[in-house]
């Protein structure tokens, strides 16, 4: 399931400024970006493809127990990312890391929460209203609906849009569907961005689905509208018309974006046990980073911006590798500390007995030391 004739396209695979007609709607979206807009969008995408790396080395030398890559995906995150308000919500699922970084969320709360050493925290509230990851597939996506449920029952006096995240594999989740209706019936100011990067661990978007995905809203009542996830500008023009329509009252909207995943599902998985290099072939001449950087050098953009973009991404990258050698590790007894607000007598005395528990394997190796 690849680019179809519905498919918006602003930019062609390499980077020649060539929409589809259906994208022409879109235009006036592209045309009033400004030369720093777009130099951003391409700094995003090469700083988090930079991480995302140092990342996934980082779990390879034992420093993390999961990395979750998005390499691939940056035009797709980056380009609708920029299209929220810093008012907006934004609820992702875990692969989100340039959304992430965008709101404000300092990469080294994912990586910490990576290690172990925290529940995967940070306050939305703090990070322009960026939530939590969340590892249940497709249940964010009915949190997003409820809240956006709540501004429009309290009649959306701030022009709130919601923004949800999710993957093709969490379309095939109950709670998507019933996510589907209920902002149907609501007419909620939401957007649900649909990641169609076509595998949900080795399990190929075809059997997730015998239609493309952009038309499954459709029967829920919902505008669809399918695009080229690898394309900045698509993803950029698409999500904003997307929030303006579902901010002013036009109710929820659709969008998949088509898009692949470049690495492994997690570190844990093994992607050449189930894919074809063919496939991967299609998608790597169609990267978004490079096709990006096409169109950004055919509008007179030098060597000097890349190579200072090369300069960001390599010293964020030292930056998170050397934090992430001083984080240390973390103990066992901290799980209790986070599961009320207050102490509480029960978890008070599980972490006593824990404690004393293992004092007891201190005390028998230093016994036969
Ligand atoms: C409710 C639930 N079922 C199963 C899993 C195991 N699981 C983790 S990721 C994943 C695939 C998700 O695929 P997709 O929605 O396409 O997102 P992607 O990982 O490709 O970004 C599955 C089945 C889970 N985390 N939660
Ligand atoms: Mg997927």
């Amino acid at each position: 399931m690849s680019y179809t004739e519905a498919t918006v396209q602003v930019l062609s695979a390499d980077g020649r400024f060539a929409p589809t007609e259906n994208a022409a709607e879109f235009l006036p979206y592209v045309e009033r970006l400004t030369d720093d807009q777009l130099r951003d969008f391409h700094r995003h995408m090469a700083v988090i493809r930079a991480v995302d790396l140092e990342a996934s080395n980082l779990q390879r030398q034992g420093q993390l127990g999961i990395w979750i890559p998005s390499v691939g995906q940056e035009a797709a995150q980056v380009g609708s990312a920029f299209a929220a308000r810093p008012t907006d919500h934004i609820f992702p699922a875990y692969r989100e890391h340039a959304v992430a970084r965008i709101r404000g969320v300092d990469i080294m709360r994912i990586i910490e929460m990576l290690r172990g050493l925290s529940h995967g925290g940070w306050d939305p509230a703090e990070h322009n209203n960026f939530h939590l990851y969340t590892l249940v597939i497709g249940s964010q996506v009915l949190h997003a609906t409820g809240y956006a449920m709540g501004v429009q029952l309290d009649g959306n006096p701030d022009d709130e849009a919601v923004m949800v995240y999710f993957g093709d594999g969490a379309t095939s989740q109950g709670d998507v569907s019933e996510a589907l209706v209920f902002a149907a019936s609501y007419a909620t100011p939401q957007v649900f961005f649909l990641q169609n990067n076509h595998w949900a661990i080795s399990v190929p978007v075809d059997r997730q689905s015998r239609i493309p995905l952009y038309q499954r809203p459709a029967g829920f009542g919902i505008p669809g509208i399918q695009i080229d996830g690898n394309d900045v500008l698509a993803s950029y023009a698409v999500t904003a018309a997307s929030l303006d329509a579902a901010r002013s009252g036009g109710g929820p909207r659709f969008i998949e974006a088509l898009t692949y995943r470049i690495g492994a599902h997690t570190t844990s998985d093994d992607p050449t046990k189930y894919r074809d290099n063919e496939e991967m072939a299609f998608w790597v001449e169609r990267d978004p980073l490079a096709r990006f950087e096409a169109y950004l050098r055919s509008r007179g953009e030098g060597d000097a911006f890349f190579s200072s973009v090369a300069e960001e991404a390599a010293d964020l990258s030292e930056d998170v590798r050397k934090k992430t050698f001083a984080l240390g590790s973390v103990t066992p007894d901290k799980i209790f500390d986070h599961v009320y607000t207050d102490p509480h007598p029960v978890t008070q005395a599980q972490k006593a007995w824990l404690e004393e528990y293992e004092q007891r394997y201190a005390d028998a190796e230093g016994g036969a030391a």
